[in-house]
Order: structure tokens, then sequence, then C-alpha cells
């Protein structure tokens, strides 16, 4: 009996069939109530008890080989059928919907968000602002010198000269205006497009994109500012990330620095990515200049604060080992498909 059930599976697996008859004869051959395969069932209530596990194992093998493929088989003909009658028929009404393809959301949106959820989570309040500025929240209520070259028409897009009006160079004109609004505590981030006048390359580009963050209350310290921007690298980076903070200069805070990440590739041993530096730069930080405070109308002995900012560009080029920025602005659908899963 063996013999039998093993020559009936090289059998079923040798089975092909090109029409509906030739794959029906073949399962009224093998599978109907008077096949091969049920005769084999019929006979095995006489195997030894013995033999009947390995048997019964076998033989149900047997069965379910041989109605998998007459349904694959029959499946495969009637689909090849079925096209050729659909092209000679009329449509084909049962035909499932096709719905026009979902948009992808935008990589430096995906970035944005996860920056802005990570800020919201601890506390920090979304704040916007006109793109458009004048030169008072752009400028000179951040402790802008009269003659910093930031002011400049080599940097500055002016939409209009005396009054001075320009694109924003930074979402700081924000914060002034939050300043100017409430008082402390104030803990708000500020995400959005900023323009500057420069020459587009791999790095840079004359619109771009920030998060900047601010928090006033009495008694902030520097040390308040590390512990936060450490714990907002280890949600955006990973929990193994370390931060350093290196000395810097802004005009609206003091002291100032710029922060670093260990690099997200290596994790410090140092690659190409961190040009062997074991560290990434991210962003710019500070303790708020009492100037600007009471530019703003906050009482510079009571309150203290910092501020921080990033660009987004440079933290999505990071995260998706992104090399040139300019990717960000073609469009291109090869390149915008690939964040096709992301929220
Ligand atoms: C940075 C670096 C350091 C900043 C300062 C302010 C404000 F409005 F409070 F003065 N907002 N953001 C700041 C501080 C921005 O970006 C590199």
């Amino acid at each position: 009996m063996l013999d039998k059930i093993n020559s009936l599976i090289e059998e079923v697996k040798a089975f092909d069939a090109q029409t509906l008859e030739e794959a029906e004869a073949f399962r009224v051959k093998m599978l109907s109530k008077k096949g091969a395969i049920p005769a084999l069932f019929h006979d095995f209530k006489t195997v030894a008890p013995e033999e009947r596990k390995e048997m019964g194992k076998k033989l149900n093998e047997l069965k379910q080989a041989a109605t998998d493929k007459v349904n694959t088989v029959k499946a495969r003909i009637e689909a090849s059928e079925g096209k050729l009658k659909q092209s000679a028929d009329k449509p084909d009404m049962t035909m499932p919907v096709n719905f026009d393809p979902v948009g992808t959301r935008h990589p430096l949106s995906v970035i944005r968000n996860r920056i802005n959820s990570i800020f919201q989570r601890i506390g920090f309040v979304i704040s916007e602002g006109p793109e458009i500025e004048d030169d008072w929240h752009n400028f000179s209520a951040l402790n802008f010198p009269e003659e910093h070259p930031a002011r400049d028409m080599q940097d500055t897009f002016f939409v209009e000269k005396s009054p001075d009006i320009a694109l924003r160079t930074h979402t700081s004109s924000v914060q002034v205006r939050v300043m100017e609004s409430q008082q402390p505590p104030i803990r708000t981030i500020s995400p959005g497009r900023v323009f500057r006048n420069e020459a587009i390359s791999a790095r840079a580009h004359c619109i771009f994109h920030q998060v900047e963050g601010l928090y006033i209350d009495e008694a902030v310290s520097f040390a308040d500012m590390k512990q936060t921007l450490l714990h907002f690298a280890r949600e955006m980076f990973g929990e193994g990330t370390d931060i350093r903070l290196r000395p810097s200069f802004f005009p609206f805070t003091e002291p100032s620095a710029e922060m670093d990440v260990s690099c997200t590739l290596c994790g410090g041993e140092g690659c190409t990515v961190c040009k062997y530096s074991g560290w990434l730069e991210i962003m710019g930080c500070g303790m708020v200049d009492p100037n600007v405070l009471e530019n703003c109308g906050i009482d510079s002995k009571k309150y203290t604060g910092y501020a921080f900012g990033m660009g987004i560009e440079r933290i999505a080029m990071i995260i998706y080992q992104i090399r040139d920025l300019r990717m960000f602005f073609e469009n291109d659908l090869r390149f915008l498909k690939q964040f096709e899963a992301a929220t």
C-alpha cells in the first residue's frame, strides 16, 4: 500500500493540464468518491496498528497534495481564460475599484512632526508666526547690533526698505512675538520655513526649515537646558545617544553653545559620516540674553531662560542618510516614494 501511495504522490507532482476538462478528469480520477485516494482510505482500515501512524500521515499528505494541485491548476486556467474573455467582452463590474494612490508625507514633515511631538510630550506648546517680518522681530529685539552682517542685503531677502521688511531668517522672530504677548512661564517651540540669501549647494539652500525652542521661568538654568536637550537627542536618535556642548556665539544668547550628538552611524568610533570625529553637530543653544528678555517686556531680574534652534533638513539628512539637501526641494517622486511608510 505504501508503494501505491508513493507512486500516486509522484503522479500528482508531475500532473499539469491545459484545459479545465483535463483538470476535472484528474480530480475525478484521484479525489471523487470512486477515485484512487478514497479507495486507499477505505483500505486503510485493514492496515496493521503499528503501521497506521506513518501510513495515515502519508495518506493525508497525498490527499492534500492532490487537492492543492487541482485547485492551483484550475485557478491558473480560469485566470487566463478570464483575461481572454474580459478583453473581448464588456467591462467586469465586479473588479475592485482602482483608488487613486494616496500621497506620501514629505520627509521634512515627518521629521518636523517627530521633533514637535518629542517637545509637546514634555510640555512645550507650538507657536507659529508670519514669514514676512519687520526688522524689530527678526533682528533688533533679538539683540542683533545695527551693523550685524545678517542684516545685510547679501544675507537677507528684503521685501521693502525703510521701514525694513524682510523674509524671516530664523523662527526666533516668532518667539519674540510670544514673549511680547505673554509672561513666563513660557515653554514653546516654533517650527517653520526660513529664508537666507545664500548660494544653493549640497549643504545649503536659500529656503530651509527650522525648529526653535524657548523655555523661560524663574531659575531656569544651563543644566536644565542640557538635560532637556539630552532627552531630545535620545528620543530623536536612540537611547544610546550621547551629547556634547561646545562654546559658541549668538547675538540672542549668553552663554551660547553648539550641540553635537554621538554619530548615529558609528556610535562614536569614527566613520565617513562624522568625518572620523565621532560627533555630528545638530543645533545651537544658550541662555537667553537678558537684553532680549527686557526688549520683549520680561523682567530679566526675575526670569531666566534657555533657547535653541535646529535645521530640520540637517536632522532629516542624518536620520535618512541623505547626502544632498537639494533632494528635499526637487520633489522627484523616486525620492519621495521612499518615505511612503513614514508618518
Ligand atoms: C539658535 C541658537 C540659540 C534662539 C533664541 C531665541 C530667542 F527668541 F529666545 F531669543 N530663540 N531661539 C536660539 C538660540 C536659536 O539657533 C541656532
